[in-house]
């Protein structure tokens, strides 16, 4: 405890100097940090917060990678790309925070699962501010962990303000222990400046949920003695609260009891501060030594994502069935589920259930249901629980019950697992599947084909089929594939589209788009049904010479074939199922006339639907959907 106050006191007189950027002070609460620590083993992961140092001094992390992270130089944790204690260490068991606080909560259900999965007798401890059980995450991961019955040790730091906002404004009950009834959850209170019976209390719950895993919600009551960042100062506490509390402060409280009671006498602390400063000043001048980093684009770029050798994968047999869309994914699932003993597909109503369009139907009876686990409505959790697996070795397939309601665990996708590779180089080897796209007269929120949330945050891969074959090949790719991977499954192809599909494993490239038409008077690009789509006009219209591109995958894309055949044809035209503005066919657009501007004959021309919500009647839906427009857009095209 005393090393992160020293810690602390020297990083606040290196703030005043402008040497380190931010600081978030967890003066007066280094009992918990350390005390939590202290009853973990040291293959059990932590997942600590913004004021939670003394994690990181009692898992022994040489302090000058510590400051070297402050400093944002690369002895660091994140090659200077993300600042304070914004990171994780597979190497020390500790997972970081993101900024958006809640989401780790769901990380710890989902390591704590891969422990209970793998037969460990281990546990999990993760914090929360109480500001931040104010959010969803909070209660989702909670919720689940009890479902589930993870050992998962929630710790929150209730230390009066979040920010500015003090617990009055937060919450309205009196204690955030009593929520863990709710939950079905164990809970307790513990004066957390109370080193002593946080440490004993902690170890004897611990070593009980070692024995007998179950989550275990605990609230630690302390103080927030600084300002939320130093810069933002304490200027709206009342000045008796933080009189109160000094006198509490868990360093002086200790000292006083290992004095009291001939423990230690006050020149073995003094001598022990010495050591420690001494350590803190060698430390701080080897990171103060480093150099700071230069950028390289090429090593910004490479670093997005975890590295994947991509092995082609070609069946052994030249046997093929012929089957629907939808079989082919199930299939392929099911020999993933085979191949890789370490996969757990995770989704609401997807074990006895089989899932809402029956993809997973059966397969508890062959897996099991600790592999093909039902999830209580809580896509945010699940999406971090996924990370959780992945964070212990495990793979995750995620179905989302309609792409729709990604929404609901948007945050996590964009923020967590899109990002965790370039911040602190750990993968996230989750697939999320997603039954997506309308012509089902389903309405706005069951239709929505919304890969253009995705194909904007870098980090993640975007892959929509438009054919059995594909389908199966490239969602084995995306299992392999040790990246965050969004699956997108139209829905009206699931049983409308047949085809010849390999009866063993394969797989087939990302980034490779297929050349369903070889012409040369222009060039027609799409993905999912909007090729089915073109397959239809082009049929109809009885267009021989044209080049049909199916993308397959958005992320990575297929640049190639789509200049080449741009240079060849000289006219394009691009067609999407989603909403126009902003969608994949005006990325497309730009790179064309970025890249093949000399070889056009005419405008880029996209089609995409309607700039509104997707209507249910269908002959709203109708006019929504691109495809009413594709055949005059196609003949405007060819005239021009
Ligand atoms: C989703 C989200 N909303 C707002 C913020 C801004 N913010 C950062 S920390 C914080 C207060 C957190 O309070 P608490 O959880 O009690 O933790 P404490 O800082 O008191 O330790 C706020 C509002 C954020 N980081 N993430």
């Amino acid at each position: 405890m005393l090393q992160p106050r020293l810690i602390e006191e020297k990083m606040l007189i290196l703030l005043r100097q402008g040497r380190i950027s931010k600081w978030f002070s967890g003066i007066g609460q280094e009992a918990i940090a350390v005390g939590v620590t202290m009853c973990m083993q040291h293959d059990e992961y932590i997942l600590p917060m913004h004021r939670n140092l003394g994690v990181f001094t009692s898992r022994n992390i040489p302090l000058y990678r510590l400051f070297s992270q402050w400093q944002g130089k690369a002895a660091g944790f994140t090659k200077g790309r993300d600042r304070s204690f914004h990171f994780g260490t597979q190497e020390y068991k500790i997972v970081g925070m993101i900024s958006h606080l809640g989401p780790q909560l769901g990380v710890a259900d989902g390591i704590a699962l891969a422990h209970q999965l793998k037969n460990e007798k281990k546990i999990t401890a993760v914090f929360t501010g109480e500001g931040a059980t104010s959010e969803g995450d909070f209660h989702e991961a909670l919720n689940v962990a009890s479902v589930w019955k993870l050992p998962v040790l929630f710790c929150i730091e209730n230390n009066g303000y979040g920010l500015s906002t003090p617990t009055s404004e937060q919450y309205n009950c009196e204690n955030l222990a009593d929520r863990g009834v709710g939950y079905g959850m164990e809970s307790h209170i513990i004066d957390g400046n109370n080193a002593l019976e946080v440490y004993t209390k902690v170890k004897t719950i611990t070593e009980s949920m070692r024995e007998d895993p179950r989550p275990v919600l605990l609230e630690f009551k302390t103080f927030r003695m600084r300002g939320h960042e130093e810069a933002s100062g304490t200027k709206y506490v009342p000045q008796e609260l933080l009189q109160f509390w000094a006198e509490k402060d868990p360093v002086e409280q200790l000292k006083n009891y290992v004095l009291e009671n001939n423990i230690l006498t006050e020149e073995q602390i003094t001598h022990q501060e010495d050591i420690y400063k001494a350590e803190i000043q060698l430390h701080l001048q080897k990171a103060d030594d480093e150099p700071v980093i230069e950028a390289h684009t090429e090593t910004e770029l490479n670093d997005v994502y975890a590295p994947f050798d991509f092995e082609e994968i070609q069946t052994s047999s030249q046997e093929k069935e012929e089957m629907r869309f939808i079989d082919a994914i199930s299939k392929g699932l099911y020999q993933a589920m085979e191949k890789h003993d370490n996969l757990v597909i995770v989704g609401q109503d997807i074990a006895e259930y089989g899932g809402v369009f029956k993809i997973t139907e059966g397969f508890v009876d062959t897996f099991g249901k600790e592999r093909v686990r039902n999830t209580p409505i809580c896509e945010s959790a699940i999406v971090t629980t996924a990370m959780g697996l992945s964070i212990k070795g495990m793979k995750a397939i995620v179905e989302m019950q309609f792409a729709d309601f990604v929404s609901s665990g948007f945050n996590p996708i964009v923020n967590y697992l899109a990002k965790v590779h370039y911040r602190w180089a750990e993968k996230a080897d989750v697939v999320l599947r997603m039954p997506c796209g309308g012509n089902v007269g389903a309405g706005p929120f069951h239709s929505q084909t919304n890969e253009a949330w995705f194909t904007k945050t870098p980090g993640l891969k975007v892959v929509y089929p438009a054919f059995p074959y594909d389908a199966k090949g490239l969602l084995l790719t995306a299992i392999e594939d040790p990246n965050p991977v969004l699956f997108f499954e139209h829905k009206a192809l699931y049983r409308s589209v047949l085809g010849d599909v390999p009866k063993d494993y394969y797989t087939i490239p990302f980034g490779k788009a297929s050349l369903l038409k070889k012409g040369s008077s222009m060039t027609i690009i799409s993905y999912g049904a909007g090729v089915h789509w073109a397959l239809e006009t082009i049929e109809k219209l009885n267009l021989e010479d044209v080049d049909l591109i199916d993308l397959r995958t958005l992320q990575p894309l297929d640049t190639e074939t789509i200049y080449t055949s741009v240079k060849k044809t000289g006219k394009v035209i691009i067609l999407q199922e989603d909403s126009l503005f902003g969608g994949i066919a005006s990325d497309l657009a730009a790179l064309i006339n970025e890249n093949c501007f000399e070889y056009l004959d005419a405008p880029v021309k996209r089609v995409g639907s309607l700039d509104t919500p997707i209507p249910f009647n269908k002959s709203l839906e109708n006019n929504y959907l691109a495809k009413s427009r594709f055949e005059k857009a196609l003949l405007e095209l060819q005239a021009y």
